[in-house]
Formats: structure tokens, C-alpha cells, sequence
């Protein structure tokens, strides 16, 4: 694969595209500028080439997913981000949800014998669901369920859960680990920048405290994924400084499983006036991503989100990791309009996907360790739609 790399970049003969390319090559570091370089000026196949070399380098041709159900507590939000097609004002009625607790511990009962192994908690910001609330929530889905992993909360909503329970990030993070959380999903991110975050969400947790609610966690053991919301007002600068600032901190922690570029969609939202980015466009961010956050491990592509096509593709674009088989439960992202409108695959479907482009399947746990390796299983039906 170096060979095709060098072909390539014969070709193109730029100087500074060919020092950025080398730097990627050889394991070295790249810089802001080298990102910025090849995010504008990279052939399309040369940041295909360059994300697979060092996705094939990390992972071979492994494939991860997992086993995974999400619960939803509320649609109702306190605050008001232009893009989110999904949260309702709080007394708002026309399709808002609140669920009770006693509901979600049903939901979890659903999974008392299914061989599921994490469950997803991520909902809209809602007072009157506070740290006790969902620390007792967390409690009883784990006496329900004892060995499933708990990947919950945001850091848009625990700065205002630990907020309105006066506790800092380290306390109110310990009292929900005491309860058996496990780790936290890396939603809120958006674009760190404060002059677009003050313009697409300007009211909710800023760029500091997402990153500092992070770095505590990490700092009391427990992992967390993070994201990028991309395709509307930023710009590639702002995305660089966005993974930058990432970067940075698992430089310092180590805590980051996965980075997943969340591709904004424009469907019932204050920002539909924006199209929607070409494929071209998800498949040159992802790759920058994989190019750029040497330290992440993992770059995870959302299915229900991007679509079972563009998954397919983005496994050559530096992507191993396609988040789970899920359950229809999941309502953000229909409402945003999203690729899938019922977002649940089976083992067999996700198995499927990952085999048609020619990778190997593997079931993982929540932090990456294998479970299962599906190269070959045989089921009975072949057909993916
Ligand atoms: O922070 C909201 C995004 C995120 C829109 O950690 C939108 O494993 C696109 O982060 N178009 C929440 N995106 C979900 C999230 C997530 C999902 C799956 C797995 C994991 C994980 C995390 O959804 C929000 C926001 O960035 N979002 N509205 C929209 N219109
Ligand atoms: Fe609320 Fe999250 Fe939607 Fe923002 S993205 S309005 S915080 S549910």
C-alpha cells in the first residue's frame, strides 16, 4: 500500500501535499497546517489511501460492532440548538416524550435474555430528571441487568445535572459511577469554536466544560467517546481545531475509546435551510479524522445516521468500528432525517454489511476487547437491503 502512496504522490507533485503524506507514512505526527493541507488540496483517493494505510496498520481488516439497546428518558429539552430536529420545549406537547422510570426499567427487562452488552442512555436535558433521578435509575437497571456495561449521558447533560445538584464534575461523576455507570457516549461536542457554538448552540455546556467533564471522567477511570457534528456553518479550520483540541486532551488521559463524525442532517430543524454535504464530503472527513487523531484508536461510523451505503464505503476510508446492532427505540436521528428510519439491524444484518466490503466481523464489548469473531458464520439468509 506504501507503493500506491508513492505513485500517487509522484503524480501530484506538491511539495507540501507530499511532506504531510510522508509524515502519515512514517508514523510522524501531523501538524494544524499539514491537516489544513490536506484537508483542501488531498486527492480524494490519496486521503482514502493514506486513512486505510493507517487503519489496516491499527486494525487489519477487523471490523467492530457490538450488541447494544438505547434508552431515550425524554425528548424534552431546556435548551435550543439550532440542528436538533428531536428535543420539544418542556411543556411543549405535539411529540414530546418523558419517560418514567418505571418505563425504562421496563425497556431494560426487554433485555433480560438477549445477548446484548451495553446499553446507550442519551435523552434531551430535563429538570425535573435530576443526579439522584438517574443515579437510581442506573442502580436499578443494573440490579435488572448485572452485566451490562452503562454508556450514559452526554457532557452537555451532566454539566447541568452536576449544575443544579451543586456538586462539582468529579463528585457528581463519582456518585453516578458508584451507581454503575460505566462509561459516557461523546454527544455535545458539536464544533468546540465559540464563535459557531455560539451560533448553533449558543445556551448548553461550552467547549471547557465539555472537555474538562471529559477529562475528570477519564481522570476516575471511566472512558468516554467523542464526536464532531459536521456539514453545516464550520468550516475545515474548524474542524481541525475541533479534533486539535481532542487530540490534545488524550494526549493527556488516554480516555477516549472512539471519535465519531456525526453528519449534520437538516430535516426539522432551524438550520434546514443548509443542504445536507455530498459523499465526497463524509468520506474526506472521515479519513482526515483517522489521518489526524493518531492517539484514538477507533473511528466509529453511526449507521442510523450515515446511512448502510456510505458505512459500507467509509471501511476504506479509515474507519473499524459501526456502533451497534441498536433497537427501534432510537428517535434522534429520524427526526433529523436521517438515512434510517427504523434504525435496528440484527447480528446477522450488521455481520452482512461488514462482509459485503470485504472486512472481518468482529463483536466487541464497549471498550474494544473481542468478543466474537464472525468471518465464519454461516446464516441462512445473504440478502442486506
Ligand atoms: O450531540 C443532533 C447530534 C448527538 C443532529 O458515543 C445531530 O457511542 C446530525 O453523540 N444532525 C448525540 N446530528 C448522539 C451522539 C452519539 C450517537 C451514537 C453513538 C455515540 C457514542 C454518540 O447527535 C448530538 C448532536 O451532535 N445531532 N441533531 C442533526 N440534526
Ligand atoms: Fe437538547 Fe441535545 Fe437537542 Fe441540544 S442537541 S436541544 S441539548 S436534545
Amino acid at each position: 500500500m506504501k507503493k500506491d502512496i508513492e505513485i500517487i504522490l509522484e503524480k501530484i507533485n506538491d511539495e507540501e501535499l507530499n511532506a504531510a503524506s510522508e509524515k502519515v507514512l512514517t508514523g510522524e505526527r501531523i501538524t494544524t497546517v499539514d491537516a489544513l493541507t490536506l484537508y483542501q488540496n488531498a486527492p480524494l483517493g490519496l486521503l482514502g489511501t493514506l486513512a486505510n494505510y493507517r487503519r489496516e496498520q491499527l486494525h487489519g481488516s477487523i471490523t467492530y460492532f457490538n450488541r447494544n439497546f438505547h434508552i431515550e428518558p425524554t425528548n424534552r429539552c431546556v435548551f435550543d440548538c439550532k440542528f436538533c430536529s428531536y428535543s420539544r420545549k418542556i411543556q411543549q406537547e405535539s411529540e414530546a416524550w418523558e419517560l418514567s422510570k418505571h418505563q425504562m426499567l421496563m425497556i431494560a427487562e426487554k433485555y433480560k435474555n438477549q445477548p446484548v452488552t451495553e446499553v446507550h442512555i442519551v435523552g434531551g436535558v430535563h429538570p425535573k430528571m435530576n443526579l439522584q433521578f438517574f443515579a437510581d435509575l442506573i442502580h436499578e437497571i443494573k440490579t435488572i441487568l448485572p452485566h451490562i456495561h452503562v454508556k450514559a449521558f452526554t457532557a452537555v447533560e451532566l454539566e447541568y445535572m452536576f449544575r443544579k445538584a451543586k456538586v462539582d464534575y468529579k463528585t457528581g461523576l463519582q456518585i453516578l459511577k458508584d451507581a454503575g455507570m460505566n462509561s459516557m457516549p461523546g454527544g455535545g461536542a458539536e464544533i468546540f469554536d465559540e464563535t459557531v457554538r455560539e451560533k448553533i448552540c449558543a445556551d448548553k455546556a461550552n467547549a471547557e466544560q465539555w472537555l474538562g467533564i471529559h477529562q475528570t471522567a477519564h481522570e476516575l477511570g471511566m472512558p468516554s467517546n467523542c464526536t464532531m457534528l459536521y456539514g453545516h456553518i464550520e468550516n475545515y479550520s474548524h474542524r481541525i481545531d475541533h479534533m486539535n483540541r481532542l487530540r490534545t486532551l488524550q494526549d493527556k488521559t488516554g480516555g477516549f475509546n472512539a471519535f465519531i463524525p456525526l453528519k449534520f442532517r437538516n430535516q426539522g430543524n432551524e438550520m434546514s435551510y443548509l443542504n445536507e454535504v455530498n459523499v465526497t464530503e463524509d468520506l474526506r472527513c472521515y479519513a482526515m479524522a483517522r489521518i489526524f487523531l493518531d492517539n484514538i484508536r477507533n473511528i466509529k461510523a453511526y449507521w442510523p445516521m450515515i446511512g448502510k451505503s456510505t458505512t459500507q464505503l467509509l471501511l476504506d476510508f479509515g474507519v473499524n468500528d459501526i456502533d451497534g446492532t441498536i433497537d427501534d427505540t432510537t428517535k434522534i436521528y429520524s427526526m433529523a432525517g436521517a438515512e434510517d428510519q427504523n434504525p435496528s439491524m440484527t447480528t446477522e444484518q450488521m455481520v452482512m454489511l461488514i462482509k459485503q466490503a470485504n472486512r472481518t466481523p468482529v463483536e466487541r464489548d464497549s471498550v474494544y476487547n473481542h468478543l466474537k469473531d464472525f468471518t465464519h458464520e454461516v446464516f441462512e439468509s445473504s440478502v442486506l437491503n
